[in-house]
């Protein structure tokens, strides 16, 4: 993707982006809990203040069939005089005046979050294509300096690896001890780190060496791993990104994956790219893009039909996304797929 396309892809996504504001729980006077549907389009990311009081009729009408108009001005959604970044969440207090039948008034706190209702979609176009291990179940893959990097799954086949992108020869590798199934990888500086699937423990490596280093633990399942310069990001099969610091892998955020309001589920392997997550998610030919700060997703690539019908019948699922910064290159592959590819993105 040029910067162009991304420049396309972010705008947009804010300018197709709508605001759903939830009050929820919204205690009345009585003590009956009132829920209320805040609704509005995001007119852009700039935000003038509006009243903090609303009136809400019918007040006994379910909460979808009386949503509360929140006025703005040319500008935006106004909450109060706050200034809301379209790709952040914040925490705010509402204060609604209900009338008929009785005046009220009920404060509660509300999450706004900025919702692309419309992901921007990609087709995409073969730019080159190389060999790939058909052995290997690629579950992890990074493009670091001319060399990729991969880890590979399933018991007794699992394996850290430096291959050579050119000729997909493998250069170096560490094969896992039976007991543990090998899943994303990310290479740190001079670190490389590997998630288990089920095994709750993660390796650390020396890079040049691939002498074990470390290990870490970790409660959930180990899917995708990468970086973002700050922060590891790791997936789990479910639709929450996790933040670790590279320092000790403990838990310092989490990322709540949603296609407007649908959590987005199996997210795979993982690929930081131009300030977007992207990610595989299991068992589909997609790839999402994810915004880091909201967990939206911002675009859906679309990689059906990829690999030739001929070399389906011996492979598994599309996964692994690896990126040359310096070149911008994009490269995809497969579990036990013969091929990687180098794509582009074709907006649809
Ligand atoms: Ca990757």
């Amino acid at each position: 993707m040029d910067s162009q396309g991304r420049n396309r892809l972010i705008i947009g996504g804010l300018t197709l982006a709508a605001v759903i504001l939830v009050i929820s729980l919204l205690m009345t006077q009585q003590g009956a809990w009132l829920p209320v549907m805040v609704e509005s389009p995001l007119v852009n990311d700039s935000v003038t203040a509006t009243p903090a009081q609303q009136e809400v009729s019918p007040l006994a009408a379910p909460v979808s069939d009386s949503p509360l108009a929140v006025p703005h001005t040319g500008a935006g959604v106004g909450i109060a005089g706050l200034s809301l970044s379209p790709t952040d969440t914040h925490a705010i207090t509402a204060v609604v005046e209900v009338t008929p039948p009785v005046a009220m008034t009920a404060t509660s706190t509300v999450t706004v979050t900025l919702v692309a209702t419309q992901p921007l979609r990609y087709d995409y176009e073969v730019i080159e294509t190389y060999p790939h291990d058909p052995e290997a179940f690629t579950q992890g893959l990074q493009y670091v300096e001319g060399d990729l990097y991969e880890g590979t799954g399933l018991n007794g086949a699992s394996s850290l690896r430096r291959v050579d992108l050119e000729t997909g020869k493998v250069e170096q590798q560490v094969d896992l001890p039976q007991e543990y199934f090998g899943e994303g990888i990310v290479v740190v500086a001079d670190r490389i780190y590997q998630l288990t699937w089920q095994s709750n423990v993660a390796f650390l490596y020396d890079r040049e060496s691939f002498e074990l280093l470390d290990e870490f633990d970790y409660p959930t399942e180990g899917w995708g791993l990468t970086y973002d310069g700050r922060d590891l990001l790791m997936s789990d099969g479910s639709a929450t990104i996790y933040r670790r610091d590279p320092e000790t892998f403990a838990e310092v955020g989490r990322i709540e994956v949603r296609d407007g309001a649908e959590a987005v589920h199996r997210l795979n392997e993982l690929e930081y790219i131009d300030n977007l997550i992207w990610a595989n998610v299991w068992l589909t030919d997609e790839i999402v893009m994810i915004d880091p700060v909201s967990g939206q997703v911002v675009a859906r690539l679309d990689l059906a039909g990829l690999l030739p019908s001929e070399a389906q019948a011996d492979a598994d699922v599309l996964n692994g996304i690896a990126y040359d910064e310096a070149n911008d290159r994009i490269f995809v592959t497969g579990k036990l797929w013969p091929t990687l590819f180098e794509i582009e993105l074709i907006p649809r």
